[in-house]
C-alpha cells in the first residue's frame, strides 16, 4: 500500500485523467466516478469518465452523469487512469486490456478480495464504500466539497451501506455522511431519486416474480424466479431485475436468498444474498462464479428444475457445515 500522499502528488502533477469503474454500475461506482470528476475539474484538471455499461435509471440524476462516455478513448492521452470500486482489472469490462497499458493507473477500492492489481492504490476493506475513501482523500487534499461532490459521495456511501444498515457502516462513515450533508447533499432528494423512482414495469415484474417465492431447507433458503416470459409480461428488461434478490432475504427465517434469472432458454444467472456469516461466495465459486461473503453470483446451465436441484445440493452442503 502506498501512502495517500503519493496519490495526492500524482493528482497535483497530472493534467489529463481518465476515470472508470466496474461493469453493472452501482451507486458507489457512479457516485465515486462523478465525485472525482467534479473534484478534478474544480482543480482545473481535465477528466473523462468512461463506463462500458449505461448508468441505471435511478442514478441518472447524479450531477455530471451526462458527461459519462461509453466508448473508451485512446488511453495514451491520459497522465493517469483511476479505476474505482474494482477488485480486479477485468471488472472494468471490455476496456481492461487497453487500460492495463496506461501510463499510470491508480486503484481506489474497498473490496475484501482486492489483492492489489496495481502498483498505485488506495485500498481499505474496512471502508464502507469507495465513496468514503474518496471523502478521506478529498479531505486530506483540502478540496472544497461542492454540492456536486457532496451529492455524489453521499449517494455512493448511502447505497453501498444499504442506507447505513450494513455492518460496514462505521463511525467514520456516518461522520463523512454528516459532513456531506453540511456541504449541501440533500438526503431526502437523493434517496427519493434512488429508491422511490421505479419505472412501472419494475413493480409489475415484482408482482409476477413474488408469486414464484419458494422456501426450502427448513425455510432457511428463499428463492424467486425471473423467467423470460415474466419479463415479457411485465414489459420489463433485465435492468429491472436489480434488487429483486433482496426480497426473500427480508423474510424472518431466511438466511440465504436466491434469484434465478433466465438469460437463455437453458441458462440461468443465479444471484445469491445472505445474512450474517452464511457464505454464499463459496456456493457461487462451486459453479465458476464469485463475489463476497454476503453477495455472490454464478451462471448455471440447464432447465429450471435441474438448476434448482444442483444449487440446493451445494447450498445444503455449505449450510450443513456452518
Ligand atoms: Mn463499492
Amino acid at each position: 500500500m502506498i501512502p495517500m500522499r503519493q496519490i495526492i502528488d500524482i493528482i497535483k502533477n497530472s493534467r489529463q485523467f481518465l476515470i472508470t469503474a466496474h461493469v453493472r454500475l452501482d451507486g458507489d461506482a457512479v457516485g465515486s466516478e462523478l465525485a472525482l470528476y467534479h473534484a478534478l475539474c474544480s482543480m482545473g484538471k481535465k477528466a473523462v469518465v468512461y463506463n462500458q455499461d449505461i448508468v441505471p435509471w435511478n442514478y441518472r440524476f447524479l450531477p455530471g452523469c451526462e458527461v459519462i462516455v461509453h466508448n473508451l478513448p485512446p488511453v495514451d492521452q491520459y497522465d493517469c487512469v483511476f479505476i474505482l470500486d474494482c477488485s480486479e482489472l477485468d471488472r472494468i469490462g471490455d476496456g481492461a486490456e487497453k487500460i492495463r497499458a496506461a501510463r499510470r493507473v491508480i486503484n481506489i477500492d474497498h473490496h475484501l478480495s482486492n489483492g492489489g492489481f496495481t502498483e498505485l492504490r488506495l485500498i481499505d476493506a474496512r471502508a464502507s464504500s469507495t465513496g468514503e475513501l474518496l471523502y478521506r482523500l478529498f479531505d486530506e487534499m483540502g478540496i472544497a466539497m461542492t454540492k456536486e461532490v457532496a451529492t455524489n459521495l453521499y449517494a455512493a456511501i448511502l447505497t453501498d451501506t444499504g442506507g447505513f444498515r450494513y455492518a460496514s457502516t462505521h463511525k467514520e462513515t456516518l461522520i463523512a455522511a454528516g459532513m456531506l450533508l453540511g456541504a449541501g447533499a440533500d438526503p431526502q432528494w437523493i434517496s427519493e431519486n434512488i429508491y422511490e423512482n421505479n419505472p412501472l414495469a419494475r413493480l409489475r415484474l415484482l408482482a409476477i416474480v413474488l408469486g414464484t417465492l419458494r422456501l426450502e431447507l427448513d425455510d432457511m433458503i428463499g428463492s424467486l424466479v425471473v423467467s423470460r416470459q415474466a419479463l415479457e409480461e411485465a414489459g420489463a428488461t433485465h435492468e429491472h431485475t436489480e434488487g429483486l434478490v433482496d426480497y426473500p432475504r427480508s423474510i424472518q427465517s431466511v438466511v440465504i436468498s436466491v434469484l434465478y434469472t433466465q438469460t437463455e432458454e437453458s441458462m440461468y444467472k443465479v444471484s445469491l444474498r445472505s445474512k450474517e456469516q452464511w457464505n454464499v461466495e463459496r456456493v457461487a465459486r462451486a459453479f465458476g462464479g464469485g463475489g463476497h461473503l454476503n453477495a455472490a453470483a454464478c451462471r448455471i446451465e440447464g432447465d429450471l428444475p435441474d438448476v434448482r436441484h444442483r444449487l440446493m445440493e451445494k447450498i445444503a452442503s455449505v449450510v450443513g457445515k456452518q
